[in-house]
């Protein structure tokens, strides 16, 4: 059997433009000559009202030409071969056209050189209004049965605990604020005013409560200036400080935000890679907004340390111990679980520095090689490109890929925006076909939690398990269709997003909310009873940018977006 011919050479496979036919001239002009002469004398023969109806003919199509030309089109140009079925209109168009007029909010907005915050002036468009319709109903249900707690359970109509910090509220404030709702956005503030503690003795994950309730909390503080919000997130960044106080600086995983104690999880001597690395900007927003370096310097060191740590060409083990500041040999390098994060802040903290950090770009620069040369292949028959992993100390090859892993081509596509290699953007705009495929390849038009790839096979590129089948709505897909529509304005990305928006429509949504389903493969997908707290802050929000015919509405230029969707102002050092 021959080696599959999954080698990556992304210049090869870039621009697929189709050459024009080459033409004979061989005795073109006698020929076109002898034609013209015939059409000519055929002209004359007609009648009056012949050559009437023929000028009309002319006319209308000119017409109907200009019609089609001015209208908005799919537009294909990332591979010639992509068929986009026509995205279905949003029902009743002018229906929706009117209530737009009607119930579009305004925001009345701070405005100043010295402290540029953005304009949110709600839904511009059938499709925004749509997903903002969604964000309604989901927020509803969450308030009537959940109200308070970190998740609903949106089949039972049950509440879920996890952190016990209302996630969910907090989770989507700064959606609710960007859609223009200002009702959900001030019965949610309401309740971080009076009902957020951070005073329960009780472990948290040091890297979710990060990225979901201090980063929403600081986007907040920017968005609105309201001090409750500073307030609140600098006591719990004081409370999250503990997990620095390892032998090496390294964080641990688990904080008691009561005790502001911190240790190992109970099944490993280990802290996660994506999770320690994954907290910086918001340690370094906290301390910029509070004029206390302490929460930067923490974090920063942290990168700093893994910095000078060995890697594989950039990449990096999911593990390392937070007593000796190592890697675990051997583990699993991935860019889905575990790994992802590590390597979307490389980048995201040198734009959030102004690019003063250069040894982030270099890491980050290495890792995106490294990417290219160890982990990215493409599978057979019909050469996708995905990025599979490398397990038992980089000698074995795994063609899988989470879910998860689809943040990169947005993070490709940013990285490229700022000046990054062409063939980065190759890879983006390769890795994101493949990542739509994910969900094309369903009935339901959703994405499994993991896709595995074949490397030599005569029919099928890729494959679900039945283990893997599961869906918990999640952002990254729509994520990076957000960062390319922004960096190149091409709408066929929004047309991408309006077929995977309508999936969650059918299948995902219950009278109480949106649930995360077991199967993918399934005509009726089983509802798995949940409604994580990143569908409203992450999905949604993503959906609702994307549709956005001003595709700046946050301006990357000037916001580095967190992990859990939490834009964060871009400082200058
Ligand atoms: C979110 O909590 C964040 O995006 C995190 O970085 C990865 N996982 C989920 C969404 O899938």
């Amino acid at each position: 059997m021959g080696k599959p011919d999954t080698n990556i050479d992304f210049e090869a496979q870039a621009p697929l433009v189709k050459e024009g036919d080459e033409w004979s001239t061989h005795n073109l002009h006698d020929d076109q000559a002898v034609s013209h002469r015939k059409i000519i004398r055929r002209w004359n023969r007609l009648s009056r009202l012949q050559r009437s109806l023929v000028y009309a003919a002319v006319i209308v199509s000119i017409t109907l030409l200009a019609l089609l030309y001015t209208s908005k089109t799919n537009v294909v140009y990332v591979h010639n071969e992509i068929k986009i079925a026509q995205p279905e209109p949003v029902s009743n168009d002018t229906l929706v056209n009117d209530l737009l007029q009607a119930e579009k909010p305004r925001r009345t907005v701070y405005d100043s050189e010295t402290n540029e915050r953005p304009v949110f002036t709600g839904p511009g468009n059938a499709r925004q209004y749509a997903v903002v319709q969604s964000f309604r109903h989901a927020w509803r249900g969450y308030k009537e049965h959940a109200w308070g707690h970190d998740n609903l359970k949106p089949v039972s109509g049950m509440p879920y605990d996890w952190f016990s910090l209302g996630l969910t509220i907090v989770d989507s404030l700064d959606t609710a604020y960007i859609m223009g709702l200002n009702e959900e956005f001030e019965e949610g503030k309401e309740w971080i005013k009076e009902e957020l503690i951070f005073t329960r003795n009780k472990d948290v994950n040091f890297f979710e409560v990060t990225i979901r309730v201090l980063g929403a909390l600081l986007t907040n503080y920017h968005f609105t200036q309201d001090e409750m919000f500073l307030d609140k997130a600098k006591d719990l960044g004081e409370r999250l400080m503990a997990a620095f106080s390892s032998p090496s600086g390294i964080p641990y995983s688990d904080v008691n935000l009561g005790t502001r104690t911190a240790h190992a999880p109970e099944w490993s001597h280990y802290s996660t890679t994506a999770e320690v690395t994954t907290v910086q900007l918001e340690f370094r927003e906290l301390s910029r907004a509070t004029n206390n370096p302490m929460f930067e310097d923490a974090a920063a060191a942290v990168s700093e340390k893994i910095h000078h740590l060995p890697k594989k060409h950039g990449l990096v083990p999911i593990f390392i111990n937070p007593n000796t500041g190592h890697f675990l040999p051997h583990a699993t390098i991935t860019l889905g679980a575990r790994g992802d994060s590590y390597y979307e802040y490389l980048l995201k903290q040198w734009l959030q520095t102004g690019k003063t950090i250069n040894y982030l770009l270099d890491d980050y620069m290495t890792a995106i090689e490294g990417v290219r040369e160890f982990l990215a292949k493409r599978s057979s028959p019909n050469k996708r490109l995905f990025i599979g992993e490398l397990t038992a100390g980089s000698e074995v090859y795994n063609p899988k890929m989470d879910h998860l892993t689809c943040f990169l081509p947005g993070t490709l596509a940013l990285g490229h925006a700022n000046g990054l290699p062409d063939w980065h953007m190759t890879m983006a705009e390769e890795l994101l076909y493949t990542c739509y495929l994910t969900y094309a390849a369903h009935p339901t038009f959703l994405a499994p939690e993991i896709t595995h790839f074949n490397l030599i096979s005569t029919t099928d590129d890729m494959y679900t398990k039945s283990a893997d089948a599961h869906s918990l709505l999640r952002p990254e897909f729509a994520e990076s269709l957000w960062y390319m529509y922004q960096v190149t304005g091409n709408t066929t990305y929004q047309d991408w997003g309006w077929q995977i928006y309508q999936g969650f429509e059918k299948y995902a949504k219950v009278p109480n909310g949106y649930t995360s389903l077991a199967n993918v493969k399934a005509e009726k997908p089983v509802p798995r009873d949940m409604m994580e707290s990143f569908f409203m802050s992450e999905t949604l929000k993503y959906l609702y940018l994307l549709f956005s015919d001003d595709r700046f509405v946050i301006d990357l230029n000037k916001y580095v977006i967190n992990s859990e969707a939490h834009p964060l102002p871009i400082h200058k050092s």
